[in-house]
């Protein structure tokens, strides 16, 4: 039987990755994200491509109410979903904690905590009903250590790690595997969104070495989805060769 997977923030970068990594696999999927036209082309070229099915739902994931009507409002067959990737997330900013601004910081906690909570309360109850299907939220190397400047992102992505603890205890008898994937830099639009679309700032992120493409990231994150029943990665790092950790990055 066709498998459904459950994507959000899939207007970009490794979410976008990841609906062509799932399509190639003629996975029914769910995009979600807030950029309505880019989750229509998304949908139409992966599924001309593919030929599997692609349905959409635009929304906020820092809206509670809004995620809850969106999801209700699928249809049921769509509501069976083997594994949902708890993608949607963003960094703001990169000061120290007294300097930052709090619009950064409620933004962060809003969508990488609040949103990936909201989508998983919902999703988690669905799976329940079958004692089946996976959870992959994806974390980050900024959720293993902290890193100056970094603070709200780093402590949203530990909460991150700390919620994929405690889920996969939680749904420890219901037949659900829980991963957490935490990758080290991947040129995305994400130090765009960081630096507020300031692209010289951004481009410098990845100066001097190679980061990790989305492509290779949606790869690990297609791979743990792969493995027979009984088996579950809880927990992966992955980063380029480039780069050890949050702190070491070897620059040419
Ligand atoms: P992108 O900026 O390219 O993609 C982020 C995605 O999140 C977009 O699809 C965006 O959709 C969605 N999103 C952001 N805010 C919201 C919101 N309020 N409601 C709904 N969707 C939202 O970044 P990446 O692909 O790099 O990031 C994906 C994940 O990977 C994030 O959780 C990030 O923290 C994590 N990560 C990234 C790393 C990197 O170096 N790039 C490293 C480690 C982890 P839209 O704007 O259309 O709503
Ligand atoms: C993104 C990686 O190093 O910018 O989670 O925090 S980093």
């Amino acid at each position: 039987m066709t498998k459904t997977v459950l994507i959000t923030g899939a207007t970009s970068g490794i979410g976008k990755a990841l609906v062509k990594r799932f399509s190639q696999e003629k996975y029914n999927i769910i995009i979600t994200g807030r950029r309505e036209n880019r989750l229509k082309n998304i949908k139409i070229k992966n599924e001309e491509l593919f030929n599997n099915k692609i349905l959409t739902l635009n929304f906020d994931i820092t809206n509670h109410q809004i995620v809850k009507n969106s999801l209700n409002s699928l249809p049921n067959q769509w509501k069976k979903i083997d594994i949902l990737v708890n993608n949607a997330g963003l960094a703001r900013g990169l000061d120290k904690i007294q300097d930052a601004s709090i619009q950064d910081w409620e933004e962060m906690i809003d969508t990488n905590i609040k949103g990936l909570l909201y989508i998983s309360h919902i999703v988690s109850n669905w799976m329940k009903k079958h004692n089946k299907g996976h959870i992959i939220n994806i974390g980050s190397t900024a959720g293993k250590e902290v890193y100056e400047k970094g603070g709200v992102y780093c402590a949203t992505k530990h909460a991150v790690d700390a919620i994929s603890k405690s889920l996969r205890i939680d749904l420890l008898k219901s037949g659900i595997k829980v991963t957490q994937v935490c990758p080290g830099a991947v040129k995305t639009e994400f130090s765009k969104i960081r630096f507020h679309g300031n692209i010289k700032k951004a481009n410098d992120v990845y100066k001097g070495y190679t980061p990790l493409k989305a492509e290779d990231v949606a790869n690990v994150i297609f791979y743990t989805s792969t493995l027979p029943e009984n088996v579950c990665i809880n927990d992966l790092v992955v980063t380029s060769l480039n780069q050890a950790n949050s702190f070491y990055i070897s620059r040419i």
